[in-house]
């Protein structure tokens, strides 16, 4: 089962993709296909649509497209309940201990790293970075 992620720019500005990418590997994820990405305003505004209404959607539009984010397709067996673990909660403050939120992000906006949160989810958010061809199967 493919989910996607999105290491966000706070973290690919700090120099940090590398090692959330390395957390992810070891916690059995394979890439399945990868893209570094400078949303612009329109991208943004339609990927977060949902949340067009809360107080922090502008302020979350600016932040994504403050500079490049890497997008991934990753693998692996539960793989949306398994990365939603991994990362942590929303907030790095209440996020468990070894999450990639609790060791890498900022604040609950800055906060490193996006995961769908539903197969329907990432079904839609995989088809909007990887249209068509860039998913590659295991040999
Ligand atoms: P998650 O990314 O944990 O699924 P969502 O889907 O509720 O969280 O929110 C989407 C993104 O909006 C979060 N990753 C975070 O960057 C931002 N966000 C959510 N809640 C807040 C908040 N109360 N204040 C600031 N930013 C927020």
């Amino acid at each position: 089962m493919l989910t996607l992620a999105i290491i966000k720019p706070d973290a690919v500005r700090a120099g940090k993709a590398g090692k959330i990418l390395t957390h992810l590997e070891s916690a059995g994820f394979k890439i399945r296909a990868a893209r570094l990405v400078q949303l612009t305003t329109g991208q943004a505004e339609a990927f977060y649509e949902v949340h067009r209404e809360r107080p922090f959607y502008r302020p979350l539009v600016a932040f994504m497209t403050s500079g490049p984010a890497l997008a991934l397709a990753l693998e692996r067996d539960d793989a949306v309940a398994r990365l939603r673990e991994v990362i942590g909660a929303t907030d790095p403050a209440e996020a468990k201990p070894g999450t990639v939120r609790q060791l890498y992000a900022e604040s609950k906006e800055r906060n490193a790293i996006h995961a769908s949160d539903s197969t329907d989810t990432a079904a839609r958010e995989i088809a909007f970075f990887f249209p068509g061809r860039e998913l590659h199967e295991l040999a």
